[in-house]
């Protein structure tokens, strides 16, 4: 099919499961084509059938805000039109499931006929979609979408808690490629160059926004390295990022902390660590805890969200209530102290990913594309 996606083009997760999914996609024969502000990072142009559009912006000095979601429609109505694409897939509702509406409808005018599939990702929904200042924009788009995505039960059930949603929604895990983490592991994992030899390796993964509780991966990790010797290492950028590196000085443990700012070498970087921490206020799904059980690395999180359909308690990692360090740090403990019991939860982590597979999930979204034709 030919498939135009529309995403951010950033380090976040739904910009990384759109990117993904589009390179698979183009894999498998379909012709993809990206259409964002900038090349999305994680894109490899490994083959012909991926494109990338770049929607421009025209600054004006009237504009106090400038109109994206203009500028994005104007984009997929040329694209679409040129490429005679079949389906727009939106990765997160604002702005893109609407600025999709907009230009289906100005097709419409023109006699083409494309569909609309919007995945929504998390934040889209629980925090800023839901807002006041949004909702009614984001609820009609949803509504007109042609299909509609969340990426896990959690993100659905919010959906249809916090808006009158006529659309069925239906559950499409995030997925993960575990080959590359195996190759991590295999040829580059280079464990010697951030930590000693009988030091354990926490790390944590985000864009250090306020709901990612950055801090309270400081006060985990402070409490773990009193009984393990360790490091943590912090990787993403964000506007909490300071604030935990004065506390990580405050705690006189900044030796021991390493902040390594935004990476496209994730698989590398977990292919060192031990225990990866998450004890976010929530999370649609978790992709990073995901990233990181595909590296074979289990994961100490909250249970808020869909956290608890991706880590399993118990098995591939531990779940905690919101807040609660005390209880994070001595799960961490319990799974670094005692090498048998790390090695099973490696094992069972990597066993678990098995369920978000590509080859399972890639089919979901192809039978969704074709479904859009026929119902
Ligand atoms: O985590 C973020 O703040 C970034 C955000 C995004 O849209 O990129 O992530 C959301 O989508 C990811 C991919 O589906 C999910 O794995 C994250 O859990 C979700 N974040 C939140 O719900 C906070």
């Amino acid at each position: 099919m030919k498939i135009g996606i529309v995403c951010y083009p950033t380090f976040g997760g739904s910009g990384v499961v759109a990117t993904e999914l589009g390179m698979a996609l183009a894999d498998k024969g379909h012709e993809v084509h990206f259409i964002t502000y900038n090349q999305p990072v994680r894109l490899d142009f490994f083959s012909h059938r991926l494109h990338f559009h770049e929607v421009v912006l025209e600054e004006y000095p009237l504009f106090q805000y400038q109109p994206y979601e203009l500028a994005l429609s104007s984009k997929m109505v040329e694209v679409v039109a040129k490429y005679e694409l079949e389906v727009l897939h939106v990765h997160y509702a604002i702005p893109h499931a609407y600025a999709a509406y907009m230009a289906k409808k100005m097709l419409e005018d023109k006699g083409i006929d494309v569909k609309v599939v919007t995945t929504l990702h998390g934040t889209d929904i629980t925090l800023v979609g839901s807002h006041p200042t949004y909702k009614t924009a984001v609820e009609f788009s949803i509504n007109k979408s042609d299909e509609v995505t969340a990426v896990s039960n959690s993100l659905k059930e919010d959906t249809l808690r916090l808006f009158n949603i006529e659309k069925d929604i239906k559950v499409v895990y995030n997925f993960i490629d575990g080959e590359k983490y195996d190759k991590a592991h295999e040829g580059e994992c280079k464990r010697e160059a951030l930590a000693k030899p009988h030091e354990r390796i926490l790390t944590h993964i985000s864009n250090f926004r306020p709901v990612k509780r950055t801090d309270d991966v400081i006060r985990i990790f402070n409490k773990v390295q009193k009984e393990i010797p360790s490091k943590l290492l912090m990787v993403g950028d964000g506007p909490e990022r300071l604030k935990a590196e004065n506390l990580a000085k405050e705690l006189e443990i900044e030796d021991k902390v390493l902040f390594m700012g935004n990476s496209t070498e994730v698989a590398k970087i977990l292919c060192y660590t031990d225990v990866f921490l998450l004890p976010s206020e929530t999370e649609s799904f978790g992709l990073a805890a995901l990233e990181a059980m595909a590296a074979s690395t289990p994961v100490v999180s909250t249970d808020t969200g869909g956290l608890p359909e991706v880590n399993i308690n118990g098995v591939t990692g531990f779940l905690s209530e919101l807040g609660d360090v005390d209880d994070m740090a001595n799960n961490a403990i319990f799974l670094l102290k005692d090498e048998v019991v790390l090695n099973k939860f490696k094992e069972n982590a990597k066993e678990h990913i098995k369920l978000f597979s590509l080859d399972n999930i890639l089919p979901a979204y192809e039978r969704l594309y074709k479904k859009c034709y026929v119902s």
